[in-house]
């Protein structure tokens, strides 16, 4: 048959630093803004914490090897910036260059091309203290510097950078619904740390081709595209506008260094300016990245929200089935179930074509290439007595969503990647460790002292061993 994925194509996997390497406080780590709101009773399912995680950190070469076997091409991992400048800025702390550089080798020993995220939402809380993060602009310079140090140490060996993961999530989930940190509900403050989140992420990518680095760099997005409920105009357009708000607002900057007009507009009635200025455009300009990473879980759709419709919902992170609320923003749009999609335990719609439609649009909109940075199942897991997982449920998404990308690469897209969320099982920040999505399983749950943190393969592991066998 027709060789539809390139033959340098990145069958990979994805983790972040908190997720997956515990020892937060060693070798001269410093608190991060997770460490510290883990410990706010009540803001995590049963108050799980990345304290151990799944002690990758002391387990990397086993890991590493996990992945040898399996025969993946590229792993994509975050840097904590707490290992690296355990005050933000300043002195950079050697052990935290050594345990990354030595997990670099350790991947392209084994043939692994290494994805190294810059900033997976652990911003050191001495720069939260200090000036208040995201929200202020010297975090600017800060998280520049940062990039440098990263791209000095190691962009000798490392070819594909991610500057924010989501930033529209760390930014929605930290400023609006309150439920990461800084744990503010405030959409004019939401909007200004945002703004400079993208001065940051257009600024870095400049310094990443000024200091001449050859690799490629662009931001992670997390896309869920919009369908609209029905063909009744009104769902339309607030499918148009949830699509807007929610997606091209973030896509567009990254892209063409513009903000969307109608949102905007949109954001006066909401009373929020954007602290946008003049020499802020020349800065979000000529900073297109070289791919855009997409991480993608689900579509959702949307209908017409009226003035006094709902707006902050509620996010199922028990794993309960049904126990989120719709959300939306009051005059624009609301989120809706879709009736033609089933649900996971956590309520995410499951729509491989929906990963289809959304690299299309990207194509037609931007006509950039797309790495896809994350992709997976968040499920319980079964380990059976006789120690294996058989996780068909999950062999089944990933599948159809590797199908859905492969038909949009024959449409007329360039995909270079496909990272799925997670080589093992981690920390889901929100949701503890009962919420599995990776292909090797770890034999722990919410509570450190009875982790054994074994490795064991679930049947998904031998499936993507296959898949990659097959497409190589
Ligand atoms: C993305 C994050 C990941 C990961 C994933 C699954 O938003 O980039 O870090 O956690 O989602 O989400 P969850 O753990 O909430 O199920």
């Amino acid at each position: 048959s027709e060789r539809i994925f390139p033959n340098n194509f990145l069958w990979g996997s994805a983790s972040a630093a908190y997720q997956v390497e515990g020892a937060w406080d060693k070798d001269g780590k410093s608190e991060s803004i997770w460490d510290k709101y883990v410990r706010i009773p009540g803001t995590t399912f049963k108050e799980t914490n990345g304290n151990l995680a799944v002690d990758h950190y002391n387990r990397y070469k086993e890991d590493v090897q996990l992945m040898a076997d399996l025969g993946l091409k590229a792993y994509r991992f975050s840097i904590a910036w707490t290992r690296i400048l355990p005050n933000g800025r300043g002195e950079v702390n050697q052990a935290g260059i050594e345990f990354y550089s030595n997990l670099i080798d350790e991947l392209i020993a084994h043939n692994i091309e290494p994805v190294v995220t810059i900033y997976h939402w652990d911003l050191p809380q001495g720069l939260q203290d200090e000036y208040a993060g995201w929200e202020s602009r010297e975090i600017i310079e800060d998280f520049v510097n940062y990039a440098a140090v990263l791209f000095e140490a190691f962009g000798d060996r490392v070819k594909y950078w991610v500057t924010l993961n989501e930033q529209n999530i760390f930014m929605t989930l930290g400023y609006v619904q309150a439920v990461h940190p800084p744990k503010v509900s405030n959409y004019q403050r939401m909007y200004n740390a945002n703004h400079i989140a993208n001065l940051a992420n257009a600024l870095t990518i400049k310094k990443f081709r000024a200091m001449g680095m050859t690799g490629k760099i662009g931001p992670s997005f997390a896309y869920n595209p919009a369908y609209s409920i029905d063909s009744k105009p009104e769902n339309v357009i607030a499918a148009e506008n949830y699509e807007a708000f929610n997606s091209s607002f973030w896509m567009d900057v990254y892209i063409n260094g513009k903000y969307p007009k109608t949102v905007l507009k949109g954001l006066e009635k909401l009373d929020v300016t954007i602290d946008i200025r003049p020499e802020d455009h020349e800065v979000l300009a000529n900073s297109r990245p070289d791919f855009l990473g997409i991480n993608y879980y689900q579509t959702n759709t949307a209908a017409y929200n009226p003035e006094d419709g709902v707006s902050i919902g509620k996010m199922n992170t028990t794993g309960e089935k049904g126990s989120s609320e719709e959300a939306g923003v009051p005059g624009f749009f609301k989120r809706v179930q879709n009736p033609f999609v089933e649900r996971t335990n956590w309520d995410w719609e499951i729509d491989p074509q929906g990963l289809k439609l959304g690299i299309k649009r990207i194509t037609n909109r931007y006509d950039i290439p797309v790495m896809i940075t994350e992709n997976g199942l968040g499920e319980y897991d079964k380990l059976t007595e006789d120690k294996q997982i058989h996780d068909d449920y999950r062999i089944d998404y990933l599948s159809s969503h590797v199908d859905a990308i492969g038909e949009a690469i024959a449409e007329g897209s360039e995909v270079i990647g496909y990272c799925t969320w997670s080589f093992t099982d981690l920390l889901s920040w929100l949701n503890g460790y009962q919420k599995r999505y990776g292909f090797v399983y770890i034999d722990r749950e919410e509570d450190d002292a009875t982790a054994k943190l074994t490795r064991y393969k679930k049947d998904s592991y031998y499936w993507y061993q296959e898949l990659i066998k097959k497409h190589s």
